[in-house]
C-alpha cells in the first residue's frame, strides 16, 4: 500500500523538529504525543457519535451503571488524562475548566503550560458536521511569578511555543506548529498514526472565500458590513463565495488551504465577539502567521494581545495577505498591526 513512500509519522516529525532546540531531551516531544494520544481517543468517539447514546444506555444498564459522558466532557478528560502524565507540564487549562489546574507545579521539571479547548464546535456533532480541537503550549514564565498560576496562562499568543489543532472531519487531521513551518498529518485509522500529509502549508496569498456568520451583518460594526459587501460585489478583483460551518477549526482549516478570510467580529450581542483568546484565537493565529497569513482583533495583532483573564473573549479576523490589506484599509487603526 505504501510501496515507495516514505512515510513519516508526527512522532518522527516532532523528533525531527526538536533537533533544531540545542540541549533538547525529547520532553517536549513526550508532551506533543500526549495531545496526540488524546486527539486519537476524541476521534474515536467522536466517529461513534449517534451510536453513543445506544450503546451507552446498554452500557449503563449492563455494565457499569455510569451516565454516558457528553463528548465535550469525554474530550477534556482525555487531553486532561494523557496530559497530567507528562512530567515536563505544570499547568492545564481548559475552555471546559474555570480554573486551571495545576499538574506538576511545583517541580522545576514542570516547564509548560498547555491551553486548550478540547472540542470546539461541539453543537454541530448532532448533525455530523466538522468539529475540532484547538491547543497552544506556553513555556513556564520566568523567575518569582513561576509560583502564580495566572502569570503561566496570561502570556501573549506571541510568546507560544507551539500550537496547533485538530479537525476531526471525513478525515482527522492535525495541524501544528512549533514555530518553523505549519504541518500536517491526517490519521490512518487502519494503523492508528498520523502521517505527513500536508508539509510545510503556506497560505495563498489570496481566496475566494469568505467565512462569517452573515446572520449577524445588521448587528455588526462599522466596517464590516461594508467590508463583506465590498468581497460580495467583487471589489478585491473577483466577486467572493460563502463558506461558513460555524465550527471555527473546521473554516480556519479550508481558510488555511484555500486562502480568504475569516471573521468573528463584535456584535451587539457579544460586543467583544464570541471567541476565546487563549485557546482559539492565539492558536489559529499563531498556525495562520506561520503560514504566511495575517491575525487581528481589528486593533491590533491577536499575537499581541496582552490577556487579563483567562476566559476572555476576542473578535478574530484571519486569513491571506490580499484580504487581510483590503480589511486593514477599511479600518484605518488597524493597518499598524497587519503592516
Ligand atoms: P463553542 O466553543 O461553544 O463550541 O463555540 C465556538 C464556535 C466556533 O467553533 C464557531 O466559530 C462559533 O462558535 C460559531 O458561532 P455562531 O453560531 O455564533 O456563528
Ligand atoms: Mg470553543
Amino acid at each position: 500500500m505504501y510501496e515507495g513512500q516514505q512515510l513519516r509519522t508526527v512522532q518522527q516529525h516532532i523528533l525531527q523538529e526538536q533537533t533544531r532546540f540545542p540541549g533538547a531531551t525529547g520532553e517536549f516531544s513526550w508532551l506533543l504525543s500526549g495531545i496526540t494520544l488524546a486527539a486519537k481517543m476524541i476521534q474515536s468517539k467522536v466517529r461513534r457519535a449517534g451510536l453513543t447514546d445506544l450503546l451507552g444506555s446498554m452500557d449503563q444498564t449492563n455494565v457499569q451503571g455510569e451516565v454516558q459522558q457528553k463528548l465535550d466532557v469525554y474530550s477534556n478528560e482525555a487531553l486532561m488524562h494523557c496530559l497530567s502524565l507528562r512530567q515536563s507540564i505544570g499547568i492545564l487549562a481548559s475552555e471546559e475548566n474555570e480554573r486551571p489546574i495545576t499538574v506538576n507545579f511545583k517541580s522545576p521539571s514542570a516547564k509548560y503550560a498547555v491551553i486548550f479547548d478540547p472540542l470546539d464546535g461541539s453543537s454541530n456533532i448532532d448533525v455530523n458536521v466538522s468539529v475540532g480541537t484547538t491547543f497552544s503550549i506556553l513555556r513556564r514564565p520566568e523567575g518569582e511569578d513561576s509560583t502564580d498560576v495566572e502569570k503561566w496562562v496570561l502570556q501573549p499568543g506571541a510568546t507560544q511555543v507551539a500550537a496547533g489543532y485538530v479537525v476531526y472531519g471525513s478525515s482527522t487531521i492535525l495541524v501544528y506548529s512549533v514555530g518553523n513551518g505549519v504541518h500536517g498529518f491526517t490519521l490512518e485509522p487502519g494503523v492508528g498514526a498520523f502521517l505527513l500529509s500536508h508539509e510545510s502549508i503556506k497560505m495563498p496569498s489570496q481566496g475566494t472565500y469568505y467565512s462569517t456568520n452573515e446572520g449577524y451583518v445588521d448587528q455588526m460594526p462599522a466596517p464590516y458590513p461594508e467590508f463583506i459587501q465590498d468581497l460580495r460585489q467583487g471589489k478585491l478583483g473577483r466577486p467572493y463565495s460563502a463558506r461558513y460551518i460555524g465550527s471555527m477549526v473546521a473554516d480556519f482549516h479550508r481558510t488555511l488551504l484555500k486562502g480568504g478570510i475569516f471573521l468573528y467580529p463584535p456584535t451587539e450581542a457579544q460586543s467583544s465577539g464570541k471567541l476565546r483568546l487563549l485557546y482559539e484565537a492565539n492558536p489559529i493565529a499563531f498556525i495562520a502567521e506561520q503560514a504566511g497569513g495575517i491575525a487581528t482583533d481589528g486593533n491590533q495583532r491577536i499575537l499581541d494581545i496582552q490577556p487579563t483573564t483567562i476566559h476572555q473573549r476576542t473578535p478574530l479576523v484571519v486569513g491571506s495577505q490580499v484580504e487581510m490589506q483590503a480589511f486593514a484599509n477599511a479600518v484605518p487603526a488597524m493597518a499598524e498591526s497587519v503592516n
